[in-house]
């Protein structure tokens, strides 16, 4: 029988020699590598934080001590400690366990995540919170290096320095974001600990002051101790965490168990806030994944012999590579475009314009507030930013959205990648906000593609105009159909939309990756002898005031379609606009989108079919207005 299992609970391992404790690295790890092997998943992370992991359920008395993981991508490994070994492969699947960290999946989970740099805050208000309701428990974040280069963190960091309350930071540093960290924050971490001079020097200091002769015993001997954590505090990366009012311990090896084990247990007794610096190793103990910690960050299923990819793949590119290539075409054509990426740069395919421009592209960290406000800044300049970021961490920067860009009407144009169902990474990942966020902002061209062809014709399009803020949306998906290069690509006619039939008993307004789907559910209801207009509403705001006027008069019902939340959207703004028309006849709105919910895990088709947002649901929502619903058959 192995060590795990007999581990179901963190209290399971509390029972554990300490001597036994590698065992279980080695074991969480193995069992680790076996699920995302099959499943596919996170990987690198949680392989680094293995030690750290089994460490911090050792010491800490979980869950009445709370353990805040930042992001949550690397709590794999805390998943299988906490009760969800046995559910661990269905991670990621619909029903199955959360990608990230959820509170109602696990009071393990003392704090949900799935974007990055929120752990410090949450964790300082635990620590307060406790201290409010005069209770008695530790409160121990864990952040890696990159997100500590967020501001978040920093706003936290100064929050909780210069206190005396309890609580603890443990600093995962493994150099590594996705891709390379970047930032002078990483390069003041790492320069410190590598710098052969930082090591010479630690090492002199422990020789001088323990060659004081036993003799005079233990009291010099504690002095000496203190001396050198003194001195080492002048030397290591330390400074400016001590600066802002933490006691720094470390750097630790993250990757010795005993060292980390004494190092919680020391720090326990502690007072104050206190920062631990473990060093760690992305994909420690998975050969391919410490050679090359960016390509698995995260995988698909894989062979674990040969680490090839198992999974299929479609024949059409993804809409982000589609992207990544045109970036590069656009820029080729006009040197003044420069790409910006908040610290994804395969996710977003910005790692392609890297390769082509390197001086022309910028990754600023997890810091999507900066990297809008910078872009802003650009654009003063005359430099036209393209600003590539997920729809979900975009929402980060909504203010710097509205205040540096749209009121001082700068031609930034923003990618925003994942927009709508963004599948298998759950509702911390889904992009459902953006539509209803760009539309509320004065003076914002809102726009969505219907393929990869026509995405490129509008970023190409918002780098072309001068006028204000541009924003280009795009799915978690593959393309519809194959992309030509940049050049061979019409132009597409500003504020337009595009009706792709005529029907007359209905007009189905569609933005984005719905209107295949429309056209799917026209042709579903041209069976039946219902005929269906389609219109491809390609621009949201401005939009096409004559195709719109036309439309609204000519049909009874009218129905939008948008992969974006429904309350707020599209459809409501073009429900508004109608009502501002004052027609005699006014038609029959109905507006599908993203219920005012949040959405689960699962496939983007699986959820796209529960939300109706699949042909077949748009077909009925027609057929349903219309009157044409089918009896249901009884009996
Ligand atoms: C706000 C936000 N931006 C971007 C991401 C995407 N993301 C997930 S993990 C990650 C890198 C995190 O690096 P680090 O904190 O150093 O942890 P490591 O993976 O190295 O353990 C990024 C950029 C995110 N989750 N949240």
């Amino acid at each position: 029988m192995s060590l795990l299992d007999r581990i179901e609970y963190p209290r399971d391992l509390r029972r554990l020699e300490r001597q036994d404790l590698e065992q279980v690295v080695r074991e969480v790890r193995e069992r680790h590598i076996d699920v995302v092997a099959q499943k596919g998943g996170h990987f690198g992370a949680s392989l680094g934080v293995a030690e750290l992991t089994v460490a911090l359920h050792y010491v800490y008395d979980t869950p009445r001590d709370q353990l805040i993981w930042d992001t949550g991508h690397q709590a794999y490994i805390h998943k299988i400690l906490t009760g969800r070994n046995e559910r661990l492969p269905t991670i990621r699947t619909r029903h199955g366990l959360a990608p990230f960290l959820r509170r109602d999946e696990s009071e393990y989970d003392a704090f949900g995540a799935g974007h990055a740099s929120t752990s410090i805050s949450a964790a300082w208000g635990m620590a307060v919170g406790r201290d409010l309701n005069q209770q008695d428990f530790d409160v121990v974040a864990v952040i890696g290096d990159s997100a500590m280069g967020c501001g978040l963190a920093y706003e936290a960091l100064n929050n909780a320095g210069h206190t005396d309350r309890d609580f603890v930071v443990v600093l995962n540093d493994n150099d590594m974001s996705i891709g390379p960290a970047v930032g002078a924050l990483n390069k003041y971490l790492t320069g410190m600990i590598t710098a052969p001079a930082y090591n010479k020097a630690r090492k002199l200091v422990k020789e001088i002051l323990h060659r004081t002769p036993s003799a005079l015993g233990e009291v010099m001997e504690e002095v000496a101790g203190r001396l050198e954590e003194s001195v080492m505090h002048m030397l290591t990366p330390g400074l400016i965490f001590e600066e802002l009012g933490f006691r720094y311990v470390g750097p630790v090896d993250g990757h010795d168990i005993g060292q980390l084990v004494d190092t919680f247990n020391r720090v326990k007794d502690m007072k104050g806030p206190i920062l631990v610096h473990a060093i760690t190793q992305k994909g420690r103990g998975f050969a391919k994944a410490e050679d090359d910690p960016w390509t698995w960050h995260a995988s698909g299923p894989f062979d674990k012999v040969t680490g090839k990819g198992t999974g299929g793949s479609s024949g059409l590119p993804r809409y982000q590579k589609v992207f990544g290539k045109g970036l590069i075409e656009l820029a080729d054509a006009d040197s003044r475009i420069v790409g910006i990426t908040a610290a994804m740069p395969d996710g977003t395919s910005t790692d392609m314009f890297q390769e082509a421009h390197p001086d022309r592209y910028f990754d600023v960290g997890i810091a999507e507030g900066h990297a809008v406000t910078f872009a802003a800044g650009l654009a003063t300049q005359g430099v036209k930013p393209i600003v590539a970021i997920y729809s979900t961490f975009l929402q980060r920067a909504f203010d710097n959205i509205v205040h540096d860009v749209a009121l001082q009407g700068l031609p930034v144009v923003f990618g925003m990648d994942r927009a709508g169902i963004a599948g298998e990474d759950g509702p911390t990942h889904h992009g459902t906000l953006d539509i209803v966020y760009m539309l509320s902002i004065p003076g914002m061209t809102v726009t969505a593609p219907k393929d990869g062809a026509e995405m490129l014709a509008l970023l190409r399009l918002g780098t072309e105009q001068n006028e204000g803020p541009w924003s280009v949306r795009w799915p978690r998906d593959a393309v519809p159909s194959e992309v030509p290069h940049l050049s061979e690509i019409p132009d597409v006619e500003p504020h337009t939309w595009e009706i792709l039939r005529n029907g007359g008993d209905l007009v189905y307004l569609a933005t984005g990756t719905m209107v295949s789907t429309a056209e799917a559910a026209a042709d579903e209801l041209l069976a039946e002898g219902t005929r269906a207009t389609v219109v491809n509403c390609r621009f949201l705001k401005p939009y096409d005031r004559a195709v719109f006027e036309e439309m609204v008069r000519s049909h009874a019902v009218v129905v939008t379609v948008e992969e974006g939340q429904v309350t707020n959207g599209f459809g409501a703004y073009m429900s508004r606009e109608i009502d501002a028309l004052e027609l005699a006849n006014r038609p029959r709105v109905v507006t599908l989108g993203i219920p005012d919910r949040f959405v689960e895990h699962g496939s983007r088709a699986e959820l796209l079919e529960e939300i109706g947002l699949d042909a077949p649901s748009v077909a009925s929502a027609a057929r349903h207005a219309l009157g044409h619903d089918t009896p249901v058959a009884s009996g």
